[in-house]
């Protein structure tokens, strides 16, 4: 008797409290058509272009993104916070400012309330995996294409460093699209960790999970897809059939490795930050600008590769994942 009342005033509730959480999303124009057509839509992290890579090739690879996306069909959505704003989408300008202010706070999971209640700060706040997971999830976008995502690092049993990347894949069902881990981290354990949190975590077309820079860890998959149509309808099984809550981690080996050279910077980077005392949040922005200037740039031009190649993946997901759905 009391059940439909009960879900009513539930739904009420869930309806007043989205209605706040919205408020300042700011869904871009092409986006919004996007998802209110049912057409599909990749989001794409901010971190990476304010922290991962500097100006301009970071706004070069993100048009470059924007290209091989629409050339599918599929709309691209960078998600970022601007100011009061969370951003799900940026018009070219704010990606051009975006990609040269400099000053943009790295902002995870637990930072997105402490940013937009700072009206002092910096005008972007910069997403990471775990946060822009999270907004993409707020927005209804299934699909996100990145470099990288943090994991366990190094002497991380130690220190417990550990992303909070890992702890969204198990909460937050978002199909992450990567090149793998990189060895700045621990590969071995960050992958005990995503089984520990029930993540499935697959490796495109390959029977050994990538390394980032290498499409070789010498570490085997977790499991293997051969194409966007299985990883699709694995992740949609999960949701639909089992109720499962968690994302899913999906690895594409590099196509354009980079040398010897950029193992032996990432060395000796992660020892001129521990000299250093650099430790938590800045680690990972630190060792990928260390290791571009000692490489002369080979690095980057690996890491924009990479990130080309998996939006390519993640365009054919979120177009299975569209169609299952329509
Ligand atoms: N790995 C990369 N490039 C990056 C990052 C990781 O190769 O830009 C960024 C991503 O935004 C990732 C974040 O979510 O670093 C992880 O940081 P931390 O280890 O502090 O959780
Ligand atoms: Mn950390």
């Amino acid at each position: 008797m009391f059940a439909p009342r009960q879900i009513s005033v539930r739904r009420q509730h869930f309806a007043s409290l989205q209605w706040r959480l919205f408020s300042s999303f700011r869904v871009y124009p092409a986006v919004e058509a996007a998802l209110k057509e049912g057409r599909p839509v990749v989001a794409l992290e901010s971190t990476i272009v304010a922290h991962g890579m500097p100006f301009p090739q970071n706004l070069e690879l993100s048009q470059k993104l924007a290209s091989i996306l629409r050339a599918k069909g599929v709309e691209p959505a960078t998600i970022a916070l601007h100011k009061g704003d969370i951003k799900i989408g940026l018009h070219p300008d704010e990606l051009h400012e975006l990609a040269e202010s400099g000053d943009a706070v790295k902002c995870t999971t637990r930072q997105l309330g402490l940013f937009l209640a700072n009206q002092k700060g910096p005008s972007w706040g910069a997403t990471t995996v775990a946060s822009t997971m999270f907004l993409a999830h707020q927005a209804g976008i299934q699909t996100f294409v990145t470099g990288g995502i943090g994991g366990v690092h190094r002497y991380g049993q130690d220190t417990l460093d550990i992303s909070a990347d890992l702890l969204e894949l198990s909460r937050t069902p978002v199909v992450v699209v990567s090149a793998g881990i990189k060895s700045i981290l621990d590969i071995s354990r960050t992958l005990e960790v995503l089984e520990t949190y029930s993540v499935p975590v697959v490796t495109y077309q390959s029977d050994e999970f990538p390394a980032f820079f290498s499409p070789h860890s010498g570490v085997a998959t977790p499991a293997r897809c051969d194409t966007a149509a299985e990883i699709a309808a694995a992740f949609s099984f999960n949701q639909e059939t089992f109720g499962l809550r968690s994302g899913m981690l999906v690895a594409v080996p590099n196509s354009s490795p980079a040398g010897e050279a950029v193992e032996a910077a990432i060395q000796s980077a992660l020892a001129e930050a521990v000299d250093q005392n650099i430790f938590g949040p800045a680690v990972t922005p630190f060792i990928l600008k260390r290791v571009a200037q000692m490489t002369a740039g080979e690095s980057l031009r690996s890491n924009m590769a990479l990130v080309e190649n998996n939006a390519s993946v993640g365009a054919d997901i979120a177009i299975e994942l569209a169609q299952q759905k329509g």
